[in-house]
């Protein structure tokens, strides 16, 4: 077996004073942290698109990095980065990793012979992780690269490209199956609009309601146990995708009833408008928490350029989350995150996933201290005291109508009771939690 990375030797924890470069500073995978090893709470997954297909080609320029991997026939390097994945996983400790079809097999002439490239690798694919024991956090098809789907996969105007798609997606959920995913992400490529002008809005989501039920009913037919996400985001590739953030998918799965949950990606988030931790409240409070996409964007571009996570401030809060959700039952931190394009060098790959999984660990660390220290959660609780007694019980409770509110209000003459919301008092406390 090919060694492609012979430089790189395993990363160990080595702590937060070592300077070597290629050793976890804070994540020591064993250790536990709030019941669970710190490994069991983060679930790190590679993302093959970016650490093995991207080489930083962008609008602008060609790659910088070289990932042919020593060949230049398609399927050889398809096998190539079955061989370099698993190494970079065995390198990191990294134990899950998540891929697109196309990310992992070349299109052949036509669908049939596409699947049978696939079949070759997934071949290979099963075979190395019976050996490792790596395993697959989910898997998904990519049906927005090509010009077959310009104009949408399950959105499209043309029914045969909604043909199309669902074979597509029917094949990479026998993927799923047979590799025992822990999940199938549907992210809606080019699910969305350009202009109203030519777009049937109401046929178009429909018929992505369509696309979703008969893939979830045929994968729970064949026997996939993981989860169904949707993966929020508000625009890019169109300027307009449906699934806009959480709560818009949230309204969409229950107008249409289907069983899935949300793959939440910070970047898409701040896409969106919000921060990374409202789109995991909203899934976390509505009961659609399940996995997490981990990268970052810049916030003075307005495009998708997922960073990986070095802000230390998001990935606590982000874990914040994740502990009050329960953590992580089959989802799990998937670093959809390439490396800057002039990191042009393939050891950036590890130090990227270092620094990557040292933030996260971080978080987690930092979370766990601030659920501990208590002052948070402790303040919220006593801010909404008023619904424990009295006419707030009577609210909560379902009993007060608003003939007795009115009632209350006219005895009360005004509201006196208001107290401070104190925001910097909080933040205060964050950072003493944090650096104290
Ligand atoms: C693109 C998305 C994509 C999904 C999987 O912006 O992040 O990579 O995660 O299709
Ligand atoms: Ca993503
Ligand atoms: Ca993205």
């Amino acid at each position: 077996m090919a060694e492609f990375f012979p430089n790189i030797p395993r990363i160990k924890y080595e702590g937060p004073q070592s300077d070597n470069p290629l050793a976890f500073k804070f994540y020591n995978p064993e250790e536990e942290i709030a019941g669970r090893k710190m490994k069991d709470h983060l679930r790190f997954s590679m993302a093959w698109w970016h650490t093995l297909c991207a080489n930083g080609t962008d609008m602008f320029g060609v790659g910088t990095v070289d990932k042919s991997f020593n060949t230049s026939d398609p399927m050889d390097l398809a096998k190539a980065k079955v061989e370099a994945g698993f190494e970079i996983m065995d390198k990191t400790g990294i134990e899950f990793f998540a891929f697109h079809d196309r990310d992992i097999a070349p299109e052949g002439e036509n669908l049939a012979e596409t699947n049978r490239n696939l079949d070759v690798i997934v071949d290979l694919i099963e075979a190395k992780m019976k050996e490792t024991g790596k395993k697959l956090l989910w898997d998904t098809a990519n049906m927005f690269g090509n010009p077959r789907y310009m104009h949408g996969a399950g959105t499209s105007p043309n029914a045969d490209a909604f043909a199309y798609a669902a074979a597509q997606a029917k094949k990479a959920i026998e993927i799923g199956t047979r590799l025992g995913a822990e999940g199938y992400t549907f992210w809606g490529g080019r699910e969305g609009y350009d202009t109203l002008l030519n777009t049937n809005m109401g046929l178009e989501l429909d018929n992505m309601a369509r696309l979703l039920r008969m893939e979830i009913e045929y994968g729970r037919s064949i026997g996939f146990k993981g989860n169904f996400y949707v993966e929020p985001k508000p625009k890019e590739p169109t300027k307009h995708q449906y699934d806009f953030d959480s709560a818009t998918v949230i309204g969409f799965l229950r107008k249409y009833g289907l069983d899935m949950k949300l793959n939440i990606e910070a970047n898409h988030g701040t896409l969106a408008g919000h921060t990374f931790q409202h789109e995991l409240r909203v899934a976390r409070t509505e009961g659609y928490f399940g996995s997490v996409d981990a990268n970052i964007g810049d916030m003075l571009l307005g495009w998708d350029t997922d960073e990986f996570p070095y802000n230390v401030y998001d990935t606590t809060l982000a874990m914040y989350e994740v502990l009050k959700a329960g953590g992580f039952e089959k989802g799990g931190l998937n670093f959809d995150s390439k490396t800057r394009r002039p990191s042009c060098g393939l050891d950036d790959i590890f130090h990227a996933h270092i620094m990557g999984m040292d933030s996260f660990a971080l978080g987690l660390r930092m979370a766990d201290k601030l659920i501990k220290d208590g002052r948070i959660d402790k303040f919220v609780e006593e801010r909404y005291s008023s619904y424990n007694s009295g006419i707030g019980k009577k609210i909560v409770d379902g009993t007060a109508t608003v003939q007795e509110l009115e009632e209350y209000a006219l005895a009360m003459g005004d509201v006196k009771t208001n107290t401070s919301g104190r925001q910097e008092y909080l933040e205060a406390v964050m950072n003493q939690v944090m650096f104290g």
